[in-house]
């Protein structure tokens, strides 16, 4: 209550003041009377310059301009380095000929022909090819055959040879039949008859043959394997075995076997047949 009257005797002194200000007769007065018409006066002097300003803001980005003329040309570059060696190419086509070279010198001159020396010396050969073809062929038709010269026997079918050199009958065996041969095979008389007198006639009393019982004692076969037919020149008393050990064969000079020890070493005989040599 006491805050309320505080409040409204403020509001009234206001309201007091306000009618003392606006109502007062004098100044009512005063305001009629100096009623006055404003006009502009005269120009004044130019004042002093004043100091120049702070840099305004950057404007906004104008229109590109119009194409200017080309300038003139740049003076030429150095060199470049030197690039790398680039990939092979393909094989060209082939070229047409050349033209045929200028000719050679001459050569030096040559010997001079001795044709007739020459001529002379083929009449001569043609002269020793006749003598010695006439020579032959008397020895053709005087010996018994052409083999006997070459100090092998032959017959029909076979070649005969004599081995002068002392081996056992397996070394013997391996040495004909390293030549295509057999070691000397009699299966008939005439084949008996032929190689004995191939032994005799060499100055010798005995040579390997291809017989044995090897395989199975009392057994002989012949060195191809076959077997022995109802031929043979066992001597007498022979084949005894001696010693037990007597597996292998040879023919003494008058054409008789006889059953010997394979480990002993003499002379032997190759045969061969004449459509394999
Ligand atoms: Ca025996
Ligand atoms: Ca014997």
């Amino acid at each position: 209550m006491k805050r309320d009257l505080v409040f409204l005797g403020t509001l009234i002194s206001l309201v007091f003041l306000s009618l003392l200000r606006s109502g007062s007769p004098q100044h009512l007065a005063e305001e009629a009377c100096s009623v006055q018409i404003l006009v502009p006066g005269l120009k004044g002097d130019a004042g002093e310059k004043g100091e120049k300003g702070s840099p305004g803001r950057p404007g906004r980005v104008g229109p590109s301009g119009e194409k200017g003329d080309m300038g003139d040309k740049g003076q030429k570059g150095s060199v470049g380095r030197h690039g790398k060696i680039g990939p092979i190419g393909s094989k060209g086509e082939k070229g047409e000929m050349g033209d045929v070279g200028p000719p050679g010198p001459n050569g030096e001159p040559g010997i001079p022909c001795e044709c007739s020396q020459l001529r002379k010396a083929i009449g001569e050969m043609d002269n020793q090819v006749a003598q010695l073809t006439t020579e032959l062929k008397f020895i053709k038709n005087a010996l018994p055959s052409p083999a006997a010269v070459a100090g092998v026997r032959e017959t029909d079918n076979k070649i005969y040879l004599l081995v002068k050199e002392e081996k056992r009958y397996v070394d013997a065996q391996l040495y004909c039949h390293g030549r295509g041969g057999n070691l000397g095979m009699p299966k008939d008389e005439a084949a008996n008859g032929l190689l004995a007198s191939y032994v005799s006639q060499a100055g010798l009393t005995r040579v390997f043959i291809g017989i044995n019982d090897l395989e199975k004692e009392g057994t002989f076969v012949y060195s191809d394997r076959s077997p022995m037919q109802t031929f043979n020149k066992w001597r007498n008393g022979e084949p005894n075995n001696a010693y037990d050990e007597e597996d292998c064969v040879e023919m003494v000079a008058s054409g008789g076997w006889n059953d010997v020890a394979c480990h002993i070493t003499m002379y032997f005989i190759c045969e061969f047949d004449k459509e394999n040599v």
